[in-house]
């Protein structure tokens, strides 16, 4: 699984600042039918004991989809049930802690928020990074937005697949790519969509 990271362009994040705990399974067969390439759980306010039933709950409809499970920010509970992915934060454990619980079959993506922190993430041995937030956005409120001008630059300097984030939506996809972007991940556009699968398949045409 790890090599086939490259081929990854499309990255959707069941967010339970926006998903009841109810709708994971429904909400993650949605992003998986209109063809995210990824998909991670997120569940930032919840206890380690809630969030697990939640990836037990998506597992089964990503394995269907064949779409990685990307856990954030708990290596355990993707060592645990056996995800292919975990996220990690600039403020959480470091890569190779979380390669040590997850081992090696397991892909291992960072945030970063600038250049500099994109090449220090690869330095450590990140399979892919998160790079953002391009935007001002509501699901991650307390960072200040980086905008535009880094992703060309990013991309000669870091060899890695690097997902670009933070308030990226359909309306601004173009000026995102035309910036150099070749990934993207998308949370709240997908989200609050009206119709979840036909939006991610809309803009996974347009990558
Ligand atoms: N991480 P939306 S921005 C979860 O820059 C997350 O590391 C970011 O959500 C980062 O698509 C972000 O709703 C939120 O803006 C992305």
């Amino acid at each position: 699984m790890r090599s086939r990271i490259s081929d990854f362009k499309l990255y959707g994040i069941v967010d339970l600042g926006y998903v009841e705990p109810k709708d994971v399974a429904r909400v993650t067969a949605d992003l998986v039918t209109g063809g995210v390439d990824l998909v991670q759980l997120r569940a930032k306010k919840l206890p380690i004991d809630q969030i697990v039933p939640l990836a037990e709950a998506m597992l089964p409809v990503t394995r269907a989809g064949q779409v990685p499970l990307v856990i954030n920010d708990h290596p355990e509970i993707a060592a645990k049930l056996g995800a292919e992915g975990v996220h990690v934060g600039q403020d959480d454990q470091s890569v190779a802690r979380a390669r040590d619980v997850v081992g090696d079959a397991c892909f291992v993506g960072k945030s970063t928020h600038s250049l500099s922190q994109a090449e220090a993430a690869v330095e450590e041995g990140a399979d892919y990074i998160g790079f953002g937030p391009l935007f001002a956005t509501g699901t991650k409120p307390d960072y200040v937005p980086i905008g535009l001008d880094d992703i060309s630059e990013v991309h000669r300097r870091v060899q890695v697949p690097i997902f670009c984030i933070g308030g990226v939506n359909p309306q601004r996809l173009d000026q995102i790519l035309a910036a150099g972007a070749r990934r993207v991940v998308i949370v709240s556009a997908f989200l609050q969509a009206a119709d979840i699968a036909s939006e991610v398949r809309a803009v996974k045409a347009r990558l």
